[in-house]
């Protein structure tokens, strides 16, 4: 498996905890954002939506980190991302989905450098806006997850989800860009204890070999 990557990459970062999880091996290609490699033609030939991550597995390139992890769980299917009730593997692909369609999405590279260039925003005006999609995305999520957890380990019951796969990478970049996290303990408690264990924190950027 060739994992296209690049350290910086937050739903490449969910993809490498999940690899790191199911205990699978994987060779790193890295992609680095400011030399714009993954908009080159031999990356967009492989994924022509010009986003980090890709898998590359078995002849096939699967983009998009949730269809990406929720393959790799198919195949490997301990330990599960997804519980085996319906109604339960809908609660964690809602959160999830909250923060990969509504907070991710809005703070990507190409949108921050669409507010600063075309839009001429500021450092300042760029990270307001930043944070406010985080803390507006991570306001309805911290009252979901204070319910579904069971001891603020986890974000639901009490084993490892997609969702926290999400959510640990979110957490990271909030922080980066100084994000108030004190309406939001349930979510902090759960990223500090995930953080702790080693399919989380090997997988954190600056444990990647092209960080810099
Ligand atoms: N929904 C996609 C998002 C992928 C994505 O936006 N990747 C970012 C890095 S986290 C990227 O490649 N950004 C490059 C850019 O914005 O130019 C997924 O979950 O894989």
């Amino acid at each position: 498996m060739k994992l296209y990557n690049f350290f910086r990459s937050s739903a490449a970062f969910r993809v490498r905890i999940a690899l790191n999880l199911k205990g699978l091996d994987y060779e790193r290609i890295s992609k680095a954002f400011a030399k714009n490699e993954h908009r080159a033609a031999d990356y967009l030939a492989l994924n022509p939506q010009g986003l980090i991550p890709a898998l590359e597995i078995d002849g096939a390139v699967i983009s998009q980190s949730l269809a990406i992890i929720e393959y790799l769980n198919d195949l490997n299917p301990q330990p599960a991302l997804l519980p085996a009730d319906p109604l339960s593997r809908a609660q964690v692909r809602s959160m999830a989905l909250a923060i990969a369609c509504d907070i991710h999405p809005l703070n990507n590279l190409r949108v921050l450098n669409y507010l600063r260039k075309d839009l001429a925003q500021n450092d300042d005006g760029v990270n307001t806006w930043y944070r406010h999609w985080v803390t507006e995305g991570f306001r309805g999520l911290e009252q979901q997850v204070a319910k579904h957890s069971s001891a603020r380990r986890y974000c639901f019951g009490d084993t490892v989800s997609l969702a926290d796969v999400c959510l640990v990478p979110q957490m990271y970049n909030a922080r980066r860009f100084e994000t108030d996290l004190t309406p939001f303990p349930t979510l902090v408690a759960i990223s500090t204890h995930l953080e702790s264990l080693p399919a989380f924190d090997s997988a954190r950027p600056e444990a990647q070999p092209d960080a810099k």
